[in-house]
């Protein structure tokens, strides 16, 4: 039986995990928000009506200057953001691995925590704790050390901290996140709305981040107060009784091998970003898989719920050819169908429609994190497939779009965009080749004349202004061979469910 004095080895771990885990999710955390530091109330995210904005420049919807969301991510010092200067991909590839071991450590925490019985000293069992709690915190604002509770290392406000901390904070964390994932939102739109939208859950799992930094200073600040050797021979070594000399060096070491594992992970995803997104990515991907694979979309939206101002990535192709068939209403336009097929088609805007056309109002998930909710029609790409007999060796559709990122945004990355989906998101409801938005032809911002919705995934994989639909086994002998113009340039991850 472990006494008040000393703690089991298993929360000595898991302590030490959690320390390591939330310095990471923290600081990939905030690249994350610096990919678009804005907090919105409502998931239509109208330009200048953001609740809190934490970089200088200001856009409105009639803004003189044209601006893409991209203009809107901020370069975050290394120092605070993991990996920092604008490294969105990497930074939720650190996210969503981390994550994973993060869940994992709490499940093993509570698991143990049950079966070993030492849950009764965390959790509350009677009301009391309140009052007690709200006399300990007087107690601490007079300058003095409240007391510990009979048979237990700590007082009552500590207790209720850390039992709102591991049960109500870290699950409302993980919720949240998952309130923020194209895959879920689409499959389960209800989910959404149980935090107020996207956009009210990524603010509140901001709040969450807060709180957490605000737990650990307190928490820390406690710690200091109480007598660090003291403190730490019980939550390094795990007895109060212990070395205390013994327990400060470890415990050093400790915190030294956190911050060495933040350096490097900083300073490798800097250096070297593909090895990193490779590497984090075994972690990763398939869990994005996953979510894509087992999720369609059933989003069903009304008219009346359609964004006002839809916002805008990417500069629209200012090449001479694509203008020119957007100053004639891409009457000479023809869509090109090709590679691993039967059957190759070349359709005027005419013959397409003729395939089939459906309409949806659905919500758009850009990977910065902005939404909208629009109408878009056009034809299920489930027809085209049936259209051009794909050969069974068929297992990608690349999608070739008229832009070339390298005249419309510079930051040192080249080439005309490119994406690429998986056959089986091909056959998903709510996968079309959209021609029009909000009942008009598809304006030339938004990817005239042809562009790709998938519901379940992140905005940057419904390539724009499409110029030629190919069939492949791989896309590894395609651009840089990661699957897309975004997984090639910013490291994104290929499957984008989350
Ligand atoms: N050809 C092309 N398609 C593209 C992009 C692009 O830069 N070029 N950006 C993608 C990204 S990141 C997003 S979020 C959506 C934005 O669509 P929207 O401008 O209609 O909102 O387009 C995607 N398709
Ligand atoms: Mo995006």
């Amino acid at each position: 039986m472990i006494g008040a004095n000393s703690f089991p080895l298993f929360v000595v771990v898991t302590h030490f995990l959690n320390i390591l885990f939330i310095t990471l999710m923290a600081r990939s955390g905030l690249e994350i928000l610096s990919a678009l530091p804005r907090l919105y109330r409502t998931d239509d995210c109208t330009p200048g009506r953001e609740m809190l904005r934490l970089s200088k420049t200001v856009v409105a919807a009639d803004s003189p200057k044209e601006w893409t969301s991209l203009d809107l991510e901020v370069s975050w010092s290394p120092l605070i953001a993991l990996p920092g200067r604008k490294n969105l991909g990497i930074g939720r590839h650190w996210h969503f691995m981390t994550l994973q071991f993060w869940i994992l450590t709490g499940l093993v925490f509570v698991v143990l925590l049950f079966t070993t019985g030492q849950w009764i000293r965390l959790v509350p069992t009677d009301w009391g704790i309140f009052p007690r709690a709200i006399n300990d915190i007087s107690i601490y604002l007079s300058g003095h050390l409240a007391p510990h509770q009979p048979g237990l290392p700590y007082d009552s406000i500590q207790q209720l901290s850390y039992f709102a901390v591991i049960f109500l904070l870290a699950p409302f964390q993980i919720a949240s996140g998952a309130a923020m994932s194209p895959s879920v939102l689409a499959r389960f739109p209800w989910y959404g709305k149980l935090f107020g939208g996207k956009q009210l859950a990524r603010t509140l799992h901001f709040l969450g981040l807060c709180a957490f930094a605000a737990f650990v200073l307190v928490h820390t600040i406690m710690v200091v107060v109480h007598n660090v050797p003291h403190e730490w021979a019980a939550i390094v070594l795990g007895s109060y009784r212990a070395n205390q000399t013994l327990a400060v060096v470890i415990g050093i070491i400790a915190l030294l091998f956190v911050l060495l594992v933040n350096v490097v992970a900083t300073m490798w995803s800097l250096a070297n970003r593909r090895a990193v997104q490779g590497l984090t990515g075994l972690f990763v991907n398939p869990l994005e898989r996953v979510i894509s694979r087992l999720s369609s979309s059933h989003q069903r939206y009304r008219q009346d719920q359609i964004t006002p101002y839809h916002w805008k990535n990417g500069y629209p192709p200012p090449d001479a050819d694509y203008q020119a068939l957007a100053r004639d209403g891409f009457r000479d336009y023809r869509l090109d169908v090709g590679g691993l097929v039967a059957k190759p088609l070349c359709l005027s805007l005419p013959e397409l429609r003729t395939l089939g056309f459906e309409r949806q109002v659905v919500k758009h998930n850009c990977i910065q994190g902005w939404t909208s909710v629009g109408e878009w029609g056009g034809v299920p790409l489930t027809r085209v497939i049936e259209a051009c007999h794909p050969s069974p060796r068929a297992k990608f559709i690349v999608f070739y779009a008229y832009d070339d990122k390298g005249v419309t945004e510079g930051e040192g990355r080249y080439g005309l965009f490119y994406g690429t989906i998986p056959l089986h998101l091909a056959n998903k409801p709510q996968t079309i080749l959209a021609l029009e938005m909000n009942g008009e032809p598809l304006p030339v911002d938004y990817g005239a004349p042809v562009r790709l919705r998938v519901e379940t995934q992140l905005g940057f994989k419904m390539v724009k202004w499409i110029r030629r639909i190919e069939f492949v086994e791989s896309y590894g002998d395609i651009g840089m061979g990661m699957g897309g113009w975004r997984e090639d340039q910013q490291y994104y991850a290929n499957a984008a469910g989350i």
